[in-house]
């Protein structure tokens, strides 16, 4: 009973959240165990300096983070480029107190930033040791860094990681790391399988250097008892003379004896390394290679912050090549340059509403409110429109939120927006349920009445949203929202930070605007944007001339090539990024532009054929692979690939690379239940692959919400186990719920099922749980989150649906919740307890 229990317990704590790798760098002494511990809240541990490193489990929202904590002496450093491949991003620490060292942290941090593995991955920096009267600001550790010109999203944040004793932690490290979580979590679906193809090529080309050790190692071993075997033959041939001198040559029966004393050939195995080689490889190596693996000094710290915001799956695309097509409200597309046909508005989900729709979103999000909201909107209700309020309460599911306020927002449904609105704006603070946010998708959807709404809820930060309606072609809007920022500084209100910071913003803002008008405006506005707001310089920036003139290639505009050429004359060069841009659109343009492109002279990378890959351009990638001057990846194409369900591309390089390996294929297949490719993969693997079809295989295939897939799998003989429930249920997937229990998947008795429906706030997922009799989990558990995240309804209902409650551990999380967040409703919850 006792192991059922520590089972149950162990697996609750191996909660199945997105997995994000990190590595803390830094110079030695800048302090970065100190940081990690404070992280842990561990903030009387006293460091030692590092070697090797240190591993720790953090959680952040949904994300279980496995951080690498590196030691920083100069002896060390040249091990943290074997991490790269591994991370998705990474924590810079630097001593801000120890300007002296600046120049060698900005040198250290460099070679990393140049590292192939480090392209597009974010960088947290904290400038540590605030607390010492020498310490300097973030924006001077920032230019001494050289962080100015880095091409990484990063961010960097002051910080005191010691804290004087009695103080609490410095809050600033958790904001900087939900910051990098965020980052990552943007780039989450691009990213990951990148991170795990290049894990795998570096384990793989590690796995092909310890071969070819253990063969040098064999060798020279077989060599050495060839020789000894030689002497000890030459040892008894010498004595048979010596006996045949003594016994008048007839000593030749001697020699048997003697040449059965020598090792007989199978004994050169004994000398041989065992299979796994450990004995071979270096200390060093093997230390490393652990990274991989499960490590120790693993410390779980629970998960105390809100959940992330999911990708945006459900939105489409702002960028395809379609024609646009207007939609009502929006303000008339320029007639410049042949933007107007062209400016595309996202194809959406969703049309405009008629009268007062909730925005009909993602169905398996919104079915169930989505009747509540269209009964508020019907006149012939007599019970009259409830509010949003009383809808929730009656429907119990709130939607998720960020996807559906995108949707609407991007489709011009006024009315929905504004409901939820202030349905969520009461809510704690989401990442990216902002008004900003709120008006960057209206702004891209061309969606005047919404954006109208929107800039009364916030009326600094325009020109983010300016840029997204560049983006989408709608100039007039880009222009308006450009102005008002405009009025907006004339009026003598604040726009932005001040000082350097505000500088830096500015031109981070107005880059993102040229870029985004070079892929969605014409040549004529483009010229314009560029005249007001373009490069003072002959020569633009490196960095801002090679994305700008990207994002012309890729431009779903006629006049492309126009544009291409106008701001290669103005000092754009073509470069790596233009060819990966093109790599990646619709089929025929694709060819077509990388093919001209390549004419004039641009280079193109390996990342031209993982954006192929991604598109399914199975022939631009056979074109890439032909090029001398071009090193693609197969496995990472093919990982890519995988996970956007392109079979005729893993086919292709199948045929074109037969030893690649398939599991990561099969792998980054399953979340997004890509049925064709998957079913082509387990042919493949035929009965060499059962290995891969293990539980954490079914458990992702859960996610996906596919019954169809978890059938096949289980046709295959995939393994499952609880965790398909909990995978499920983060997802909203109730249909897979009742498929689990109906085919006897074992029901997991930890708990975190319902763990997951309170994070996400789904009622009818918990009522779902509680109806197929799902565990509750150790005691206390599930409520204590729920008082730490729910609003006061959900409490409600586990009060009366029976839920276990270990009372101080829900006063101390109401507590916190109070202290950090929204007083208000941990009052309300604290009343319930009595
Ligand atoms: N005053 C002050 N001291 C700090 C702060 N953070 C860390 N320290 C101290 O700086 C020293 C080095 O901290 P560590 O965390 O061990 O540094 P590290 O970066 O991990 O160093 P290596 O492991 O050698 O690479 C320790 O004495 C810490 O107590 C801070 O915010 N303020
Ligand atoms: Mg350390």
């Amino acid at each position: 009973m006792f192991g059922l229990i520590s089972n149950c317990y162990t697996f609750y704590k191996k909660k199945s959240e997105r997995k994000i790798t990190l590595a803390l760098l830094g110079l030695n002494n800048a302090g970065k165990t100190t940081i990690l511990n404070a992280i842990k809240g561990e903030i009387d541990e006293d460091t030692t300096p590092t070697f090797g490193f240190n591993s720790s489990t953090l959680h952040e929202g949904k994300y279980k983070i496995d951080a690498f904590d590196l030691g920083g002496s100069k002896g060390i450093r040249s091990v943290w480029s074997r991490y790269l491949a591994e991370v998705h991003a990474i924590i810079y620490v630097v001593d801000a107190a120890d300007s002296g060292r600046f120049e060698e942290s900005r040198k250290a941090l460099q070679d990393v930033l140049e590292n192939q593995y480090m392209l597009d991955k974010p960088i947290l920096v904290f400038a540590n040791k605030q607390d010492l009267p020498t310490a300097a600001p973030a924006a001077e550790v920032v230019s001494n860094l050289g962080l100015t010109t880095c091409k990484n999203s990063h961010n960097v944040f002051a910080c005191t990681a010691k804290p004087t004793a009695g103080k609490p932690v410095d809050l600033r490290l958790r904001e900087g790391l939900r910051w990098l979580v965020g980052s990552v979590d943007r780039v989450y679906g691009t990213l990951n399988p990148r991170v795990l193809a290049d894990g795998e090529a570096v384990r793989q080309e590690e796995e092909i250097k310890r071969k070819e050790r253990e063969e040098r190692v064999r060798k020279q071993r077989e060599e050495r008892a060839r020789q000894q075997r030689e002497e000890e033959e030459q040892r008894a041939r010498a004595e048979v003379e010596k006996e045949n001198v003594l016994h008048d040559g007839k000593a030749g029966s001697l020699l048997a004896p003697v040449a059965a004393s020598a090792p007989p050939p199978q004994a050169e195995h004994v000398l041989l390394p065992p299979a796994d080689g450990k004995d071979t490889l270096p200390a060093e190596l093997q230390l490393h290679n652990g990274l991989a693996l499960g490590l120790p000094h693993t410390i779980e710290s629970p998960g105390k912050l809100p959940p992330l915001r999911r990708p945006m799956e459900q939105l489409p695309p702002t960028s395809d090549l379609r024609p646009a097509v207007q939609d009502q409200g929006t303000w008339p597309p320029s007639s410049g340059g042949g933007t107007g046909s062209t400016g595309g508005s996202p194809s959406a989900v969703v049309r405009a509403p008629s009268g007062a729709q909730a925005p009909a979103a993602n169905g398996a999000v919104m079915g169930p409110l989505q009747s509540a909201v269209s009964r508020n909107g019907n006149a012939d209700d007599s019970s009259g429109p409830p509010s949003s309020a009383v809808a929730v309460e009656a429907v119990g599911c709130k939607p998720r939120r960020e996807d559906t306020l995108d949707v609407a927002a991007a489709t011009g449904q006024l009315e929905a927006c504004q409901w939820l609105w202030e349905m969520f704006s009461s809510s704690p603070p989401y990442d990216g349920f902002t008004a900003e946010g709120v008006l960057k998708t209206a702004a891209g959807g061309g969606q005047v009445h919404v954006c109208e709404w929107a800039l009364q809820l916030q009326t600094e930060r325009t020109v983010k949203a300016a840029a997204a309606a560049a983006r989408g072609g709608h100039v007039a809007l880009m222009e308006r929202l450009l102005n008002w920022r405009m009025e907006m500084a004339e009026g003598g209100d604040e726009v932005g930070p001040e000082g350097e910071a505000a500088a830096a913003d500015v031109a981070r803002e107005t880059a993102e605007l040229l870029q985004a008008a070079a892929h969605g405006c014409g040549l004529a506005d483009l010229q314009r944007l560029w005249q007001r707001w373009g490069p003072q310089q002959q020569q633009p920036p490196e960095h801002f001339g090679t994305c700008i003139l990207a994002a012309a290639a890729g431009s779903p505009t006629p006049d492309w090539a126009a544009k291409v050429e106008w701001l290669q004359a103005r000092g754009c060069p073509l470069s790596t990024a233009a060819a990966a841009q093109v790599a990646g659109l619709p089929a025929a343009s694709a060819m077509e532009r990388l093919l001209w492109l390549r004419a004039r002279g641009c280079p193109a990378d390996g990342r031209a054929a993982v954006a192929a890959g991604s598109a399914g351009n199975g022939h631009v990638i056979a074109y890439l692979m032909e090029q001398q001057d071009v090193a693609v990846s197969a496995l990472v194409v093919m990982a890519t690939a995988a996970s956007n369900g392109h079979t005729a591309v893993l086919q292709l390089l199948r045929t074109a690379r037969p030893g690649l390996p398939l599991r990561l294929s099969l792998l980054l297949a399953v979340p997004k239940a890509q049925l064709k490719t998957l079913a082509w993969l387990l042919e493949e693997l035929g009965q060499g692959g059962a290995g891969a079809l293990d539980a954490s295989l079914f458990e992702s295939a859960a996610g996906s919400g596919s019954v169809e897939l978890l059938e096949l799998l289980r046709e295959r003989g995939c393994d499952w186990d609880g965790r398909a429930y909990a995978e499920a249920a983060r997802f909203g997937h109730e249909e897979v719920l009742e498929w689990l229990a109906e085919r006897g998947c074992p029901i997991p008795c930890s708990g975190q099922p319902y763990v997951w429906a309170i994070y996400e706030d789904d009622l009818p997922v918990l009522r779902c749980l509680l109806r197929l009799g799902c565990p509750w989990g150790p005691a206390g558990t599930v409520f204590t989150e729920a008082v730490a995240w729910s609003p006061a309804r959900t409490v409600r209902w586990l009060l009366k649906a029976g839920c276990p409650v270990d009372r101080e551990a829900a006063l101390e999380a109401l507590a916190e919740r109070a202290q950090e967040r929204d007083a208000p409703v941990a009052e309300e919850i604290r009343s319930m307890l009595g």
